[in-house]
């Protein structure tokens, strides 16, 4: 298949979803296009199979804000025409959803039909979906998608409790890359994180409020009054300075690094111990299964689809969001045994097997396979 993919390039979990399914079904044979306004993070080298479209959005003085909508509108009608597309996938609703339809509209116009696929990640959804400045525009072009998925059961739900959706909404979970995500020995990292043989507590996000970092901070300040450890933060984004500022409070900055954003997550998650992910929503958590596949526990909260990826009392443990105490118990138990953190290290890497790529790819390429067979053709909605 000719498929064209557009998401956010940024290292959100959305862009790394969306380039990693495009990688991987370019490994298998498929044609795939990636159209947006940057390289997306995650598409490092050359790919056989793997083509990229810029989007250009034009400045001029009269745009306060450049309408990117449009250019990308123009661009979806251009790559579909020029490289005749069987199908477009489109990553996060707003506005991407939104924009396939008007791309859909033109290209019918001109006699020319592609079925529209989109895939909800969670705050489309869960936050700035049901804002009241997109609600009704997120709605519509659910409804209007050819096909739609959602990342877990969870957000399936809240998409309906959300919204009037009419349509069904197919679950595919999140997956991984075993090639890439697997412990591998990072001795040397290790001993300079922790030169004292320390325990190494990890998190990675984009530091937006719904991820709860300064309960990351706060869980590490109680693990770290019981256990010689470290904390690594890996990200960045607009909580970083109030993190910061409670790592200072808290007299914590001696133990915990901020590395920013970061390419080679494995790299880092190879000298972890426990990945913390406190956050307030999260409709699957894809950084927990990336550390759960290199045999990292992970203590969260247990909202959203967290539940659905992090087994309690098996792979890690779930505490109610915000309960700094129970998520810190939780850590300082796995954490002060050797064997016990071994038995949570190895369910953690048999839960994430569930989750490999190779599992997830073929559930896309047939529901693909199904939406391009049975899309209605029709130029009245
Ligand atoms: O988690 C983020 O802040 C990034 C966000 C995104 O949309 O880029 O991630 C969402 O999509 C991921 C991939 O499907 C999910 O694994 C994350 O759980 C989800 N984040 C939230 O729901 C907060």
């Amino acid at each position: 298949m000719k498929i064209g993919i557009v998401c956010y390039p940024t290292y959100g979990g959305s862009g790394v979803v969306a380039t990693e399914l495009g990688i991987g079904l370019a490994r298998r044979g498929h044609e795939i296009h990636f159209i947006t306004y940057k390289r997306p993070a995650r598409l490092s080298h050359f790919q056989t199979n793997v083509f990229y479209h810029e989007v250009d959005t034009e400045e001029y003085p009269l745009f306060e804000y450049a309408p990117y909508e449009t250019a990308l509108a123009s661009k979806l009608v251009d790559v579909v025409k020029y490289e005749n597309l069987d199908l477009l996938h489109v990553h996060y609703a707003i506005p991407h959803a939104a924009v396939a339809y008007m791309a859909k509209k033109i290209l019918l116009s001109q006699g020319r039909y592609v079925p529209v696929v989109t895939t909800l990640h969670g705050t489309d959804i869960t936050l700035v979906g049901t804002h009241k400045a997109f609600k009704p525009v997120v709605e519509f072009s659910i409804n209007k998608s050819d096909g739609v998925t959602a990342v877990s059961n969870s957000l399936r739900q809240q998409t309906h409790d959300y919204f009037n959706i009419t349509r069904d909404i197919e679950v595919i979970h999140n997956f991984v890359d075993f090639e890439r995500f697997r412990k591998s020995n990072k001795d040397h990292f290790k001993k300079a994180i922790a030169p004292e043989g320390e325990r190494v507590l990890i998190h990675v996000s984009n530091f937006r409020k719904v991820k709860r970092v300064e309960d990351a901070v706060k869980v590490f300040h109680q693990v770290r009054q019981k256990l010689p450890s470290k904390l690594l933060l890996i990200g960045d984004g607009p909580e970083r300075r109030n993190i910061e500022s409670l790592c200072r409070e808290l007299h914590l900055c001696d133990d915990i690094r901020f590395l920013g954003k970061q390419d080679a997550i494995e790299e880092l998650m190879a000298v972890a111990d426990v990945f913390l992910l406190p956050s307030e929503k999260e409709s699957f958590g894809l950084a927990a299964l990336e550390a759960m596949a290199c045999e990292v526990p992970v203590i969260s909260t247990n909202a959203g689809g967290l539940p659905e990826v992090n087994i309690h009392g098996e792979t890690g443990f779930m505490s109610n969001v915000g309960d700094v105490d129970d998520m810190a118990k939780n850590a300082i138990y796995i954490l002060s045994n050797d064997e016990v953190l071994n038995q949570f290290r190895a369910n953690a890497l048999e839960q994430a097997r569930r989750f490999d790529i190779s599992n997830i790819l073929p559930h896309y390429e047939s529901y693909y396979e199904t939406i391009i067979k049975t899309a209605v053709y029709t130029t009245t909605d």
